[in-house]
């Protein structure tokens, strides 16, 4: 069984890679460089045709014709690990309950966090909630899985591009990115020494 991310550094292929660190799944990191435009070439544009990293290629999944799957959008590549390898989506409400949460981080979230306007009209609310939603541990379940890297690598996203943001209102929120910035999985993925 090989499952190949292909990703760089300081992309989103960083999501992924944080899931199969935390559970110990193993896996191939294609690298490629963005500056150097090797995300546009033939062979990667026929893995993902908008040339966007993270994409996966699993051999263990095959498709109608018998080739392994190959997967794009880091939420989509999520849901398939959590589905196919973590153990995860042991019910029907769980997966409903899993898909939910990262389109949630992925769509939801990322907007308010990204999107000036909305970074300021809807990312305090989110916050609120969340902050309340996350003190009960984990969002799906007994055990970390994909919801939470979803959530929660976007809750770091805040203060990894806007460091001087306040987030003192949020003390949940506050300590979760504390104790994500010293896991060993988050560190090697995200580069940190
Ligand atoms: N929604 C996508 C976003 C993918 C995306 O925008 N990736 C960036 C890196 S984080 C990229 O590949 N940019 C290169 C380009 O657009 O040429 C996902 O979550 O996978």
């Amino acid at each position: 069984m090989t499952i190949t991310i292909y990703g760089g550094p300081q992309t989103r292929a960083s999501m992924p890679r944080w899931y199969l660190e935390e559970k110990g799944i193993p896996y191939e990191l294609v690298e490629l460089s963005l500056g150097s435009g090797q995300n546009m070439q033939p062979d990667f544009l026929a893995i993902n045709p908008f040339g966007k990293l993270p994409a996966m290629r699993d051999d263990s999944v095959l498709d109608a014709d018998g080739k392994p799957v190959t997967l794009f959008e880091s939420g989509a590549i999520l849901l398939h690990l959590a589905e196919h390898h973590g153990g995860e989506a042991t019910s029907a409400h769980e997966r409903s309950m899993i898909s939910q949460w990262t389109h949630f981080a992925n769509s939801t979230l990322a907007f308010a966090i990204f999107v000036p306007d909305q970074k300021t009209k809807v990312l305090p609310r989110l916050l609120k909630q969340l902050n309340i939603k996350l003190s009960e541990n984990f969002l799906v379940g007994h055990a970390w899985g994909a919801a939470d890297c979803a959530v929660t690598a976007y809750l770091a996203y805040i203060k990894l591009f806007f460091p001087n943001e306040d987030l003192s209102s949020y003390p949940r929120i506050n300590s979760l990115i504390e104790e994500t910035n010293q896991r060993p999985a988050y560190r090697k993925v995200m580069g940190m020494s």
